[in-house]
């Protein structure tokens, strides 16, 4: 199965993002748009699991989780990887997190890792929404759509649970809560 460790930012932080990304959205026919209901920061991406994995598995995610504090988040600037000018994924960007953000995602793919699910891919953690992909092989330039989200400032939110997710691929993508583990504090 396809997992991923994500956090669930509650539907007014999302509201809110909803409300600012909708004037976009039909100038960028070149963009497909995450719908609102599958939003989410992920924190770790594990790939493909065995099934038989995941009783380890959850035990060394709770564990990471209770070894974090809370914490409170909120989305900010609007950014593209892999640039604005050839965007493939457009974001918004997660703010409050800092260094502690890193450390708990970290521990979460350690916990993974040692499970047997995941693997350090090397890349530096960027907590972000992701709301766009440009079709597959084409860079977008994305840059008016950054600039114009370049002001987000959200509301903060309380981050207190970490979520094991499930995807379910398909003509529509699905995404399946296996389980929530809560941080510290
Ligand atoms: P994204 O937010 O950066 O797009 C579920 O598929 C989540 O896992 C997505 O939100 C995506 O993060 C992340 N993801 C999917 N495929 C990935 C991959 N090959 N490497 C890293 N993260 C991936």
């Amino acid at each position: 199965m396809r997992l991923f460790v994500a956090l669930s930012p509650p539907p007014e932080a999302l509201a809110e993002v909803a409300e600012a990304v909708e004037p976009h959205r039909d100038d960028w026919p070149e963009l497909r748009w995450v719908a609102p209901e599958l939003w989410h920061v992920t924190m770790s991406f594990l790939g493909e699991v065995a099934e038989e994995a995941l009783p380890d598995l959850a035990e060394r995610l709770a564990r990471a989780a209770g070894r974090h504090p809370a914490m409170t988040l909120s989305f900010g600037a609007g950014g593209a990887f892999s640039s604005p000018a050839r965007a493939r994924v457009v974001w918004l960007g997660v703010r409050g997190g800092g260094l502690p953000l890193s450390r708990m995602a970290a521990s979460l793919a350690a916990g993974a890792r040692r499970a047997g699910a995941g693997h350090a891919d090397g890349k530096p953690f960027h907590p972000h929404l992701t709301l766009a992909r440009a079709r597959p092989r084409a860079g977008v330039d994305a840059r008016p759509l950054v600039e114009a989200l370049s002001s987000f400032a959200g509301t903060p939110w309380h981050a207190g649970a970490v979520h094991l997710m499930r995807s379910h691929l398909g003509p529509s993508v699905r995404y399946e809560a296996l389980g929530a583990w809560p941080l510290t504090g």
